[in-house]
């Protein structure tokens, strides 16, 4: 995965990962992070869901409601960041389609949108449970937890899926990298998956 080069004209653009909790959704975004940062002239921005709901949507819960005016304010932050040229990279749940396609249309306009869905599927999520929510959450102590007691929609219009059950998180992101390229977003003929700007292979 060499061979990647700057962007195209420094447009900016927002990839958006959706996905269950557990799926591999910040994993994979802070490696994609790693891989695009510094590496494409493009500051990158990374808004992943729990520092934000710690931060910047600390007054949410998880209503459908409150889900809708956290991805709004991502949407908001993220479009700032695109505007001016940058790669903001989102890594929240979204269960909602209306708000996934809402963010997608104000960040399409500011420069470029990219859903990554993140399918994992539930069992496999479930297994895994890394934050025990899923045990919490069928012991009934979590209400609305989603994919439990509360929907998710699966996206139609994701220009990327990636299912991490037998995928690890470098080839995942490496995935997610050779789309950008597909869809014009990334050139090839830089380092973009090296360390230190050294050729990967
Ligand atoms: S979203 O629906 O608004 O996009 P977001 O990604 O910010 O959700 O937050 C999801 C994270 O909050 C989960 O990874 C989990 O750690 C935690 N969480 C706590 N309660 C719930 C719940 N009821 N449903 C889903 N996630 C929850």
């Amino acid at each position: 995965l060499h061979a990647i080069h700057a962007p195209r004209c420094n447009r900016g653009f927002t990839i958006f990962f959706t996905g269950l909790s557990g799926a591999g959704k910040s994993t994979i975004a802070a490696a994609l992070r790693a891989m695009l940062d510094g590496k494409c002239g493009q500051p990158v921005t990374l808004l992943d869901g729990d520092a934000v709901r710690k931060n910047l949507s600390s007054d949410l819960g998880f209503s459908k409601q409150d889900r809708d005016t956290n991805i709004r304010r991502i949407g908001f932050v993220a479009r700032e960041a695109t505007m001016r040229g940058g790669i903001a990279i989102c890594a929240q749940i979204a269960p909602y389609d209306a708000a996934r396609k809402a963010a997608r249309r104000m960040l399409e306009e500011a420069g470029g949108f990219v859903l990554v869905h993140v399918a994992t599927p539930l069992d496999v999520c479930e297994k895994r449970d890394p934050k025990g929510l899923y045990a919490k959450a069928r012991a009934g102590l979590i209400p609305s937890f989603t994919g439990i007691s509360d929907p998710y929609e699966p996206p139609p219009d994701a220009e990327v899926v990636v299912d991490t059950t037998d995928v690890s998180v470098e080839e995942a992101a490496e995935e997610i990298v050779r789309c950008l390229v597909l869809l014009g977003y990334l050139r090839t003929g830089n380092n973009i998956g090296a360390a230190d700007g050294q050729p990967s292979m």
